[in-house]
């Protein structure tokens, strides 16, 4: 057997058994081996920015990596944007990036790249294998290193001749998993007795501590104490809905969190960092812990988490039943003119159970979350890092993932634009995805923080620079044309309707709102 062989049989023994592709000359051997090995899916996603984004959304869901097969640093490259959501979502996500010949590099052919210096970028792990008997090796230590805890992007170079050449040692056997740290008995104590101090205290959780175990031992916390539970503004995968405790996530606009952490004397942060500013504004904090306000960590990403809240709980005597599990509620089913609020009551209204909601929404969704805070429980994935253009991708990649559970990517028209893609790969899958996008024609953030920077007055080539009319974008003549059925929307009561029609037949469909 080859090297590319053994690497794709090492990866199906460790888990990984999907891989998101878009592959070139280099990567021959990869994509030949792939019918050698059927248990490995092969993904072709036709940009960068699709595979990496949709690896992102299946690991984030799957809670194991992806693959990805990538060409040389211009592939690789391509897929940058969504690799850095993925690391600052701790995904786990296995980059194969294909090279040349390792005796081809001296020539300084075309492709020839720095694929060491792109990487470093968004890659936790980074190896290059130089022969085929290594290649299995590599292949399980970077599906080790990927899993973390906490996870991480690795990325593991392929030179063709390794993936050609005959592999005397076939495929290599799985790495023992890690495991996540025990938080020490004395960080606990210190938190509590912070806690306990009668001065006003909050809990900040994010990452994994966004699940529904961790809210719950948390929201145990908070409810006996009476310290505020607050969640990070951009989390990973937040399990939400009715039955689960409900965090109040920090509102991204830097003076609104100010408000929601306004009196705060001790700060406790369960898997996240100290929140700050997502951008400097003249005259603005970036720093957004109030002063006076202490800040303790409870627990770090790649810590058992879990068990961290249930230690502070148990250390403050906190009744086992005391969270407080958010109500079933739904919203009364709108009728009329589609607008933010009607459109985001029409979603709240119909949201199934055990749905993953893709939330690259941006302003026109900004009422979404507060509707289907009662619906029946449910995943919320946001953008994690900023770079948008993540939201078809991601969830291409949790209906892979989750191929049971109902997917609605609610998508800005902007950002759509980036990966659109994505909706190919979809219907060639066949994907249960539901896509709204939000057509508010415009950048409509880059509008508000132009005012918000403090940017002079905006003349109309500014302007030009933030509207997308002139041509109008029609997303339903782009979804046809890549095989998905789409439908424009023109009221609430259509909306929820095809809502409806959406998540009961398979495969992927894209719903059109025009604001
Ligand atoms: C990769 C990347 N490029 C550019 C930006 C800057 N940016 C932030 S928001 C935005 C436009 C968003 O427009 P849209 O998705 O339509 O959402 P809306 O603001 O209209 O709700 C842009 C270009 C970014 N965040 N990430
Ligand atoms: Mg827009």
């Amino acid at each position: 057997m080859n090297g590319a062989r053994a690497l794709l049989s090492t990866f199906v023994d460790s888990g990984v058994d999907v891989c998101f592709a878009n592959p070139g000359t280099s990567e021959m051997h990869f994509v030949a081996a792939l019918d050698q090995v059927p248990a490995m899916r092969g993904i072709l996603c036709l940009f960068e920015g699709v595979v990496t984004g949709a690896a992102d959304g299946y690991g984030r869901v799957a809670g194991r990596p992806a693959a990805t097969l990538l060409h040389l640093g211009p592939g690789l490259g391509n897929g940058l944007a969504n690799l850095h959501n993925a690391r600052r979502a701790h995904t786990p996500i296995v980059n194969v990036v294909g090279d040349h010949a390792t005796y081809h590099a001296r020539y300084d052919a075309p492709l020839q790249s720095d694929i060491a210096s792109i990487a470093s970028a968004v890659s936790g792990w980074y190896r290059s294998t130089a022969r085929a008997d290594d290649v299995a090796g590599d292949g399980a230590d970077a599906v080790a290193a990927a899993m973390g805890p906490p996870g991480r992007v690795a990325t593991l170079v392929l030179p063709a001749d390794a993936s050609w050449s005959e592999s005397s040692t076939g495929p290599c056997p799985p790495r023992p998993p890690g495991r996540a740290a025990v938080v020490p008995a004395d960080t606990v104590e210190e938190v509590a007795k912070a806690m306990r101090s009668g001065e006003k205290a909050a809990l900040l959780v994010g990452g994994r501590a966004m699940r529904a175990d961790a809210l719950q031992a948390a929201s145990r916390v908070a409810v006996s104490t009476g310290a505020a539970l607050l969640g990070e503004t951009f989390p990973a995968n937040l399990e939400r809905g009715a039955g689960i405790p409900a965090v109040e996530r920090l509102a991204y606009f830097a003076e609104m969190a100010q408000g929601q952490l306004d009196g705060v004397r001790h700060l406790v942060l369960v898997d996240t960092a100290s929140p700050v500013s997502f951008f400097a504004y003249p005259d603005k904090a970036s720093d957004l812990v109030p002063s006076g306000c202490t800040v303790d960590t409870l627990a770090r990403s790649g810590d058992d988490v879990v068990g961290a809240l249930e230690a502070l709980a148990e250390a403050l005597g906190a009744p086992v039943d005391a969270a407080a599990p958010a109500p079933p509620a739904r919203p009364d089913r709108p009728a009329g003119a589609l607008t933010t609020e009607s459109l985001a009551a029409a979603i709240g209204g119909v949201l199934p159970e055990g749905a993953i909601v893709v939330d690259e929404g941006n302003t026109s969704g900004l009422f979404v979350s507060g509707a289907t805070a009662g619906a029946p429980r449910h995943d919320w994935l946001t953008l994690t890092g900023g770079a948008i253009g993540i939201g078809l991708p991601m969830a291409t990649g949790a209906a892979v993932a989750a191929p049971d559970r109902p997917v609605l990517a609610l998508q800005a028209d902007g950002s759509a634009m980036y990966t659109l893609q994505a909706l190919w790969t979809q219907a060639r899958e066949g994907l249960d995805v539901t896509t709204v996008v939000l057509s508010n024609r415009s950048y409509a953030i880059l509008n508000i923080e132009l005012h918000r920077v403090g940017a002079d007055a905006e003349g109309p080539m500014a302007r030009r620079l933030l509207d997308l009319t002139d041509p109008e974008l029609d997303f339903c003549a782009l979804a046809c044309g890549m095989g998905v059925p789409a439908h424009r929307a023109d009221s609430a009561e259509d909306l929820a309707a095809a809502l409806e029609t959406g998540f009961s037949e398979s495969g992927p469909s894209l719903i059109e709102v025009q604001l």
